[in-house]
């Protein structure tokens, strides 16, 4: 937290099970030396990223996530991209599925309507695997990763130590 302005950084993700995990993984490790490697253990696909949130709203954010109806799905990641502009290495899905859509403009609405603000980046799904990365070649094919998504997490912290406060069941 931070003590001067009684906040903390609050992010909605889909946190994976650990079939998913350990799929991602094992995408890290052909990646080596590459850049730096996520903990395993916190590799995580944002939703929707608020950013400081005041420690006294997070019960009410919870409520307000609480309210979201969204059904589950399967989330297909199948290739390893590199982003220029950030320097990072990530794990994305060919086709989004249009239940994560769903998800995240019903999380979008539903905190819009609580009166919370977030960032309003177009939504490019994505998990880092690696940050600081140089890659000036094409990156290995990567086994596909099926995730089965049947839940989102409310997570605290801007990495590398986050922390789930909560989760929320799909339909
Ligand atoms: P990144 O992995 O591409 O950096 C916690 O910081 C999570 O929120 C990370 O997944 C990070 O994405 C994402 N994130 C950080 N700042 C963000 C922002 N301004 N807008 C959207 N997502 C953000």
């Amino acid at each position: 937290m931070n003590i001067h302005t009684g906040t903390v950084k609050v992010f909605f993700a889909l946190w994976p099970e650990s079939i998913a995990r350990r799929g991602l993984h094992a995408w890290q490790q052909s990646l080596e030396g590459m850049g730096r490697t996520m903990r395993p253990d916190t590799l995580h696909v944002t939703l929707v990223f608020l950013g400081e949130v005041e420690v006294v709203r997070l019960e009410a954010l919870q409520l307000a996530a609480r309210e979201v109806r969204a059904r589950h799905f399967e989330l297909i990641l199948d290739k390893a991209l590199y982003w220029e502009h950030n320097r990072i290495i990530y794990a994305a899905p060919s086709t989004v599925p249009a239940e994560l859509l769903q998800l995240v403009s019903g999380l979008q609405c539903g905190l819009a309507m609580h009166g919370f603000d977030f960032d309003r980046r177009e939504y490019k799904p994505h998990v880092t695997l690696l940050r600081n990365a140089r890659c000036d070649d094409p990156l290995p094919k990567m086994p596909v990763v099926r995730w089965h998504v049947n839940d989102f997490a409310m997570v605290q912290g801007g990495g590398p130590n986050y922390q789930v406060l909560a989760r929320f069941p799909l339909v």
